[in-house]
């Protein structure tokens, strides 16, 4: 692939940490992959007070603050090691320049469990056989994979092992059978999971089979996004942040935020830019 055009540093001018040759086999061998301790504890301590209050005092922030990514959270949306990997996965080129991401938002939301909190349910697999209007896509060919829509969970706290973070059906993206039942009951050898150091993220393709489980851990909360990212013309979630939300941020982050259409010839007839007309907001 042409990757001369896809950008090189992120918003905030942090060059991008480009997939290596082990994480793409694992992630296409498995659809999924963690990457550990991304944040140091200075980002994770105005992060986290950042979730909370969006979550439990929302008022309280400035009006460009009220989305899970809008102030100090906006980070996240682009770290380098996260548009790193959706350079590789989920980027179509001939919409990337290195002013604008080859990639965009699709939805998000912000999880925050105590003990006893359960999420099991186990969802997807099987999207190499989807139709690609379904966004839960797993599409490869040698040395390439499109992973359409795809997910980054952002752990802001430790997760240790059995403490409850996702689990996945390793390879199930790919599997041409109905799962059966037993095979994705809570206690399945089958099920793959991990443990992390907070301020690290697993990015998954929505094509997995994948599911919450109950967390256990007595002494900490699992505090963490969910934030989908999608082709650029092809929006799965309808949730988009606030216009006063996405004009605050860097115009590089903005693009992640334009309209869901393709396009051709020059800009604005080709959609590799943001502005006011050119968003996903619907109204
Ligand atoms: O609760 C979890 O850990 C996973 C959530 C999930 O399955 C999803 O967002 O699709």
């Amino acid at each position: 692939m042409d990757k001369t055009l896809l950008p090189t540093t992120n918003a905030d001018g942090l060059p991008i940490i480009p997939m290596n040759e082990e994480q793409k086999y694992i992630f296409d061998l498995k659809g999924w992959i963690t990457l550990p301790g991304l944040l140091d504890e200075e980002q994770l301590d105005t992060i986290r007070e950042h979730q909370m209050k969006f979550l439990y005092e929302r008022n309280s922030l400035p009006p460009e603050e009220q989305d899970n990514h809008g102030g100090p959270s906006q980070i996240l949306l682009d770290h380098p090691a996260v548009v790193g990997v959706l350079n590789e996965i989920l980027s179509h080129q001939g919409l990337a320049t290195e002013d604008c991401y080859g990639f965009r938002f699709d939805h998000t939301y912000t999880s925050h469990r105590q003990a006893g909190h359960n999420n099991f349910n186990p969802h997807g697999g099987g999207g190499y056989f989807n139709f690609s209007g379904n966004s839960h896509i797993y599409q490869m060919q040698m040395g390439r994979i499109h992973a359409g829509l795809t997910r980054v969970v952002w752990e802001l706290n430790e997760v240790r092992d059995g403490d409850g973070g996702t689990m996945f059906l390793s390879g199930s993206h790919k599997t041409a059978f109905p799962r059966p039942p037993a095979l994705s009951e809570r206690d399945s050898p089958l099920w793959e999971s991990y443990s992390c150091p907070a301020g690290s993220v697993v990015i998954f393709t929505e094509a997995l089979c994948h599911t919450g489980t109950q967390w256990t851990n007595e002494t900490w909360d699992r505090l963490c996004l969910f934030t989908c990212y999608n082709t650029i013309n092809a929006k799965w979630g309808k949730a988009c942040p606030l216009k006063k939300v996405i004009e605050s941020l860097p115009s590089k982050r903005q693009t992640l935020f334009r309209g869901v259409w393709h396009g051709m010839s020059e800009v604005p007839g080709i959609n590799k830019y943001y502005d006011e007309a050119n968003t996903g907001r619907f109204g």
